[in-house]
């Protein structure tokens, strides 16, 4: 195995035997494999869009292979011909998702059967498949021995630095429009987008100049998959709204919901209302408590417990099942994995999963019933965190802000947006928050606010000093809120506005928010605890020339640079 996607890679430079994640060497490998499957079934797919416009009965001859021949319930072929099992696939070669082998073996042999028959009948339609890179025509079991599997088989380090920042920012891609698209909402360009950037992987005409600007389109792509998202979100659950969660616990069983996806904990609420369960949140699901259809529920008590990393603890004391929607799962102890159930993409050998149904929902009774029989929770801590703050918010008190701005109450905001981690050295981004001056601001987004969300910071004439607007994705609406207050104070660049970046990254949704944020034009962030494994020398020196980005040092002299 070699993977250096995340930035708990070990010494900063690549795992080699077993992920810090917990991924085993097999696993690792068949994530590789998978990743340059789809990159074939990405060219060939690129192929069959270009040909259906001229070719009326081919399209009719495409859906009719898809649907008998994978899960895919893609309707439209024109607009989504493989996305879902795309996005599926990729989605879950994510940190911290999928850990199954036999997964992975068999969305290879999926991805294998969706090609070769997508290929014959192009061939049958004249087109001409000769040419292509070898992607396109590997075997399953010719994968172990295929150099080009292995990242490291692109010599040239600024080439493949490149390719796997695009790769790993179509990663972050996929998640989020599996999740719009679970809500009924699609792109094509985001798909057609992500078959572009993975086919140009394999493409050695292609120059650092080429991959450069496919990085950069990837995160303006990106933009539009979190407004996508954002959209998706809101139009089924309405708009977050401020809202103080509680972190206590009360005396029935409970579920606890961890991950991202919405229409889980939708289901979720529905299946568990009146059963006498209670339903809590975990890391990235917490921001489902500030959402209007969510918060109608009075069995949705709150958030147990802090970010992803500290679940092996607090799953533990929870006493009742964990549904795990999205990443970041933790290879679980044996005393919990029994009441552990996965779902969608996430996966690892022997825990139960939930599957969704011909129909499209998801029967959480199995869930349900080991609750009723748990002890209730184990109360960790009590209070209330407040959260909600997302555009719609944010924006209904904009006036407020710029009048604070104005009047010298708020002398700069602190995007510190992004991930958290298992590494000590994230005491950083509670230091840091403690450490800000009274008049400044902390705008949030992702898991990265657990370091310091549970601290009383206070607020600002009643706007509160950290305000957070939900999970990674809704870091779209921080860029929003800038745009609208770089409009407010009538500024042409949202750089001249009092706002600073000082991001934690972990995983590959992070890299498409930070790829997102570059291509808005932001500057002068600040990335931390570490620079990614996967940026070379000289691509940082792109990133630092164009984008002034630079490494987070100590507190004390972050502070001075960013306040
Ligand atoms: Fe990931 Fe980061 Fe969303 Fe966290 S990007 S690690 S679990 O902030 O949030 O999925
Ligand atoms: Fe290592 Fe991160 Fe890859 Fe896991 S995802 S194997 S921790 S680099």
């Amino acid at each position: 195995m070699y993977c250096y996607q995340c930035e708990e890679t070990v010494k900063g430079e690549a795992c080699t035997k077993t992920g810090v994640c917990g991924k085993s060497d097999e696993v690792a490998d068949l994530q590789d494999q998978l990743i340059y499957m789809l990159k074939g079934l990405a060219v060939v797919n690129q192929k069959a869009r270009e040909k259906i416009p001229e070719d009326s009965g081919l399209k009719a001859q495409i859906l009719k292979f898809i649907k008998g021949n994978q899960k895919t319930k893609d309707e439209d072929l024109e607009e989504h011909i493989n996305s879902r099992f795309m996005e599926e696939s990729i989605f879950s070669t994510v940190t911290n998702v999928n850990f199954s082998n036999s997964y992975f073996k068999n969305q290879i042999q999926e991805t294998y059967r969706l090609r070769e028959g997508l290929k014959s009948i192009l061939k049958e339609s004249g087109v001409d498949l000769s040419n292509l890179p070898s992607a396109v025509n590997v075997k399953p079991e010719d994968l172990t021995s295929t150099p080009e599997v292995s990242i490291l088989s692109t010599e040239n380090e600024d080439i493949r630095s490149l390719r796997e920042l695009l790769t790993y920012g179509i990663k972050g891609m996929a998640a989020y429009a599996y999740h719009a698209r679970m809500l009924g909402c699609t792109d094509n360009e985001i798909s057609t987008f992500m078959e572009k950037g993975l086919a140009a992987t394999l493409d050695d005409s292609l120059s650092s100049d080429d991959l450069t600007g496919l990085v950069l389109e990837c995160g303006s792509v990106g933009v539009k998959t979190m407004a996508l998202l954002d959209e998706a979100n809101t139009a089924a659950y309405g708009h977050p709204e401020p809202t103080n969660i509680n972190i206590g616990v009360r005396d029935n069983p409970g579920i606890l919901i961890s991950g991202h996806d919405l229409k889980d904990m939708e289901q979720l609420l529905k299946q568990t209302e009146g059963t006498g369960v209670d339903v809590y949140t975990h890391g990235e699901m917490l921001p489902a408590n500030t959402y209007p259809a969510f918060k109608k529920y009075s069995h949705l008590v709150g958030n147990y417990g802090g970010s992803w990393w500290k679940q092996k603890e607090e799953f533990e004391k929870f006493n009742g099942p964990v549904l795990m929607t999205t990443n970041c799962l933790v290879p679980p102890a044996d005393s919990y994995s029994n009441r552990i159930f996965t779902t969608a993409m996430v996966g690892f050998e022997g825990l139960k999963h939930i599957d969704e149904m011909e129909n499209g929902t998801k029967d959480f009774s199995r869930i349900i019933e080991i609750a009723k029989n748990s002890r209730p929770p184990e109360k960790l801590e009590d209070g209330e965190i407040t959260a909600g703050f997302a555009h719609n918010a944010a924006l209904s008190v904009a006036d407020k802000i710029v009048d604070a701005v104005k009047g010298g109450q708020i002398s700069r905001f602190v995007v510190m947006a992004g991930c958290d981690g298992r590494h000590k050295e994230r005491e950083y981004y509670t230091d840091f928050a403690k450490q800000l001056p009274e008049d400044a601001v902390i705008l949030t987004a992702g898991c990265a606010k657990y370091r310091y969300n549970k601290l009383d910071l206070g607020d600002i004439g009643g706007i509160p000093r950290i305000l957070d607007a939900g999970q990674c994705n809704d870091s779209y609406s921080l860029v929003v809120v800038a745009q609208k207050l770089a409009q407010a104070f009538d500024l042409k660049d949202i750089n001249e506005l009092p706002v600073s970046y000082n991001i934690a990254w972990y995983e590959q949704k992070a890299v498409l928010v930070l790829l997102a944020l570059l291509s808005l034009g932001v500057k002068n962030i600040v990335l931390g605890p570490k620079l990614p494994a996967f940026v070379s020398p000289n691509v940082l020196n792109v990133l630092v020339e164009n984008f002034n980005i630079s490494a987070n040092t100590t507190v004390e002299n972050d502070m001075k640079r960013l306040i």
